[in-house]
């Protein structure tokens, strides 16, 4: 057994010790929860349940529309909870840092024991029990581990839980984290009744209607230069307004200027506040849109990085596709 498997096995067993020996739970994920970080924090419920535990799950930015079918009202706002409400133990989900829980942090006393449950890299540890995997795909695929170290039943149910936050977190089994693995676990979850089908039209392919309108309006400004190798398209501050549009709603956009054969960096410009732009920058591959983004004083990854820069749209269209384009110079 190689050293990581060994320390993930060991820390499994005392992740398991920490949920049977303790009572009063207090479950929590990350604000703006994804798939991951809810179903996450469902499948830690089902477990308690199982074990015969008092729990609360609680999300500090409440459940987000698209997963009600999921979690029905079980997953409740830190704001609607009493104040008298106390917890002895913590049980965090998919959080690389405890500031990621927000608010609800306000209720936990310091020296609460806490079992810090993640498979970010960049986890720093916190929590006085950790139980982290940082090449498993998703949380989810830590607890299926966990509930099989509990020896607990599976159900369709809570093989649900663990199948949206893999499906979820691989973008529907697509990216790089899509291991053999992960496949094979899949597979084992579909036996138990996943609506696999299901689950991916609701989540992945779904749009609101916002999300369509901004579509309609962010490709009526698809624009091309260098040769037809940057492409970007504009969301302006009265379209954000008209449409009551949220930067989730948003979060997508960039990807079809990316995706046209022949480019290689889609932009996207969303003018958050008049005059203030919001740039989010996706390589197909060539160039690093870190160092573009890095001229603006933002950030990021080679193939997906951001920035902010003010001015008028033309000239901010015209600053940060010059920039990229240096790469070609
Ligand atoms: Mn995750």
């Amino acid at each position: 057994m190689s050293a990581s498997k060994a320390l993930f096995s060991e820390q499994l067993k005392e992740a398991a010790r920490f949920l049977r020996e303790g009572d009063d739970f207090l479950v929590v994920s990350h604000v703006n929860p994804d798939g991951d970080a809810i179903s996450s924090t469902l499948a830690v419920g089902e477990i308690l349940t199982q074990l015969g535990k008092r729990f609360t799950m609680i999300n500090d930015s409440g459940n987000p529309t698209k997963f009600a079918f999921l979690a029905g009202d079980r997953i409740i706002l830190n704001d609607s909870l009493h104040p008298s409400v106390s917890f002895k133990q913590v049980v965090t989900v998919d959080c690389a840092d405890y500031a990621r829980v927000g608010k609800v942090m306000e209720r936990i006393p310091e020296g609460t024991p806490l079992l810090n449950i993640d498979h970010h890299r960049t986890n720093d540890g916190f929590g006085t029990v950790q139980l982290l995997h940082p090449d498993a795909a998703a949380t989810a695929e830590i607890l299926y581990s966990l509930i099989n170290e509990l020896s607990l039943t599976w159900n369709r149910e809570l093989a649900t839980f663990i199948y949206t936050g893999m499906l979820t977190d691989t973008g529907g089994f697509r990216y790089a984290n899509t291991n053999p693995e992960v496949m094979k676990i899949a597979s084992e979850l579909l036996q138990w009744g996943v609506p696999g089908s299901e689950l991916a039209v609701r989540l992945l392919e779904r749009l609101t209607l916002s999300q369509v309108r901004l579509l309609q309006k962010g490709l009526g400004s698809l624009s091309f230069s260098h040769g037809g190798k940057i492409a970007w398209i504009c969301i302006s501050h009265s379209d954000i307004e008209e449409l009551g549009a949220t930067s989730d709603d948003m979060d997508n956009l960039v990807n079809y200027p990316r995706n046209i054969e022949g480019v290689d960096v889609g932009i996207l410009f969303k003018e958050m506040k008049p005059g203030i732009f919001k740039v989010s920058l996706r390589s197909a591959g060539e160039v690093n849109v870190a160092e573009v983004a890095s001229f603006f004083g933002g950030g990021g990854h080679i193939r997906a990085a951001g920035c902010t820069v003010t001015g008028s749209l033309e000239e901010v269209v015209a600053d940060v596709v010059r920039e990229a384009g240096k790469a070609w110079a």
